[in-house]
């Protein structure tokens, strides 16, 4: 499958704007992948179908949940987090999508995890750094990720706790492990 033929699979999924963010999410993986030498090719097909599940109904994200193998403990955060898992699971299912490393980085790109390959970090940061997006904290993010791919990654993820503890929301556990790996992996065993 190459990028256009992607494309065309995502589109009828997608919003105009979702649409525009994920082209904006698939330049920011070009740049990343390139910078910190991760599989370009890789890379734009995991951001062009990260959001593939955006807009199926949450009723419907829960009941794939359920009946998959999936972590129940999904279920009793906020419906944002489903997409992301469950569209890894609708990509292989559907778009036959089978590469692990594409699957891993749309299942992780929104919370992350505690050991994340590069492609996973590539993904996650390219979809909150990427350039329609604004908003506070986002520009020290982006003169990060031209430094370093953890220190970035480390700050957005940061950046989305606190943001999350403000709105008085739950956290996900993975996106904690999210940030003690990065601060292990940045600062080591000490
Ligand atoms: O799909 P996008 O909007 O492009 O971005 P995303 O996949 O990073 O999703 C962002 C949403 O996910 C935002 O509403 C906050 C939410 N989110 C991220 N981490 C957590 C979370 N929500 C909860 N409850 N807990 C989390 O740990
Ligand atoms: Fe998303
Ligand atoms: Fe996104």
């Amino acid at each position: 499958m190459d990028r256009i033929q992607a494309l065309e699979l995502v589109r009828p999924h997608l919003t105009e704007h979702r649409y525009i963010h994920t082209l904006g999410v698939e330049t920011a993986a070009a740049e990343l992948a390139h910078r910190y030498g991760a599989d370009a090719y890789k890379a734009s097909i995991a951001a062009i179908f990260h959001d593939y599940a955006k807009f199926r109904p949450k009723e419907e994200m829960q009941e794939i949940v359920k009946q998959s193998d999936l972590p129940k403990d999904l279920l009793n955060y906020g419906t944002e987090l489903l997409h992301a898992p469950v569209g890894a699971l609708l990509l292989e299912r559907e778009i036959g999508i089978k590469d692990e490393e594409i699957l891993s980085a749309v299942y992780y790109h929104t919370t992350g995890n505690g050991s994340m390959t590069l492609l996973e970090k590539v993904i996650f940061l390219a979809d909150y750094l990427e350039p329609n997006r604004q908003f506070p904290g986002v520009d020290e993010v982006r003169e990060l990720s031209k430094v370093c791919l953890n220190k970035a990654s480390l700050k957005a993820v940061q950046n989305t706790i606190l943001f999350l503890m403000k709105q008085n929301q739950r956290i996900y556990p993975l996106t904690l492990d999210t940030y003690n790996g990065l601060q292990l992996e940045i600062k080591g065993k000490q």
